[in-house]
């Protein structure tokens, strides 16, 4: 059985009409991140980032999956191996019919309490008010893995990309990390490494590259 791990970043849901980061026009260059995507952020001005995320979820929960979505959910349901992690916090896997995703990055449609760790289903608009269910304190936040913060799932990731034949990046600017390392992770332990990117990342990363849309690179790639 060859293992396949596939880590989708934001260009796998921006012809869904979400906004990536670090393109022309995307997120960061118009947001402070350190403002909106800090544990430090959160604490001066909470009403902000509830804001910055509240018309994100908006955003995401009116989106549909595109054919990229669908068309890595064919694979895993095809087949047994295919790991699918991403650094997207976005539900739009698994709306597009993926059984098993590893969101490293935590979830838009989840909440957070910052006082005793317990997590929900967050309501459409988030605010600072806002009481955790379990233990009433008003501490509550997205479930997002802000900079600085520990990704999700780590030991998990880290266990798949040593046992991987195939290491598949999507979508993603390779500038974030732990996620821009695993390409060298897997590399190191012997995996055939593909990026399928609009514009791709440095030369040489890789061992081969697929340039192009997604919702035409994957589902051409995965026929
Ligand atoms: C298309 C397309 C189409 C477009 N078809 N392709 C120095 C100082 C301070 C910190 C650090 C430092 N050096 C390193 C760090 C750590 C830091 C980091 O990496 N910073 C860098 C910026 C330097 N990382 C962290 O803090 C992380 N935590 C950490 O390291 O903990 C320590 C630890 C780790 C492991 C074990 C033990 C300890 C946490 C990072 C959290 C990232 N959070 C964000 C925001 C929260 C989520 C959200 O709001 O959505 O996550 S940042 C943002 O970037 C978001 C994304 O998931 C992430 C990656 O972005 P992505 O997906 O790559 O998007 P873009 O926009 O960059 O790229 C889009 C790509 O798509 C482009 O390539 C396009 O070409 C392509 N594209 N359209 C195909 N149609």
């Amino acid at each position: 059985m060859t293992r396949i791990v596939i880590l989708t970043g934001a260009g796998v849901s921006a012809e869904s009409g979400l906004g990536t980061f670090r393109d022309k026009g995307g997120l960061w260059t118009r947001y402070d991140l350190s403002e909106v995507a800090t544990p430090g952020g959160f604490a001066r001005n909470p009403a902000l980032v509830h804001e910055f995320y509240n018309a994100r979820r908006a955003n995401a929960l009116d989106a549909a999956p595109n054919a990229a979505h669908r068309a890595l959910a064919r694979l895993q349901g095809a087949r047994a191996g295919v790991t699918l992690v991403t650094q997207n916090i976005d539900d739009l896997h698994e709306r597009g019919g993926a059984r098993e995703v590893i969101h490293m990055h935590g979830q838009i449609t989840r909440a957070l309490c910052a006082a005793c760790g317990a997590r929900w289903e967050a309501p459409r608009a988030m605010h600072p008010a806002d009481a955790c269910p379990g233990c009433a304190a008003r501490a509550t936040r997205p479930d997002i893995v802000w900079f600085g913060e520990v990704p999700y799932h780590m030991e998990r990731i880290a266990d798949a990309l040593a046992a991987c034949d195939l290491f598949v990046a999507i979508g993603t600017s390779g500038e974030v990390y732990p996620a821009a390392g695993f390409v060298e992770e897997a590399a190191g332990f012997g995996a055939e490494t593909l990026e399928i990117n609009l514009d791709p990342s440095a030369p040489g990363r890789f061992d081969r590259v697929i340039r192009g849309p997604a919702t035409e690179a994957v589902p051409a790639w995965v026929a």
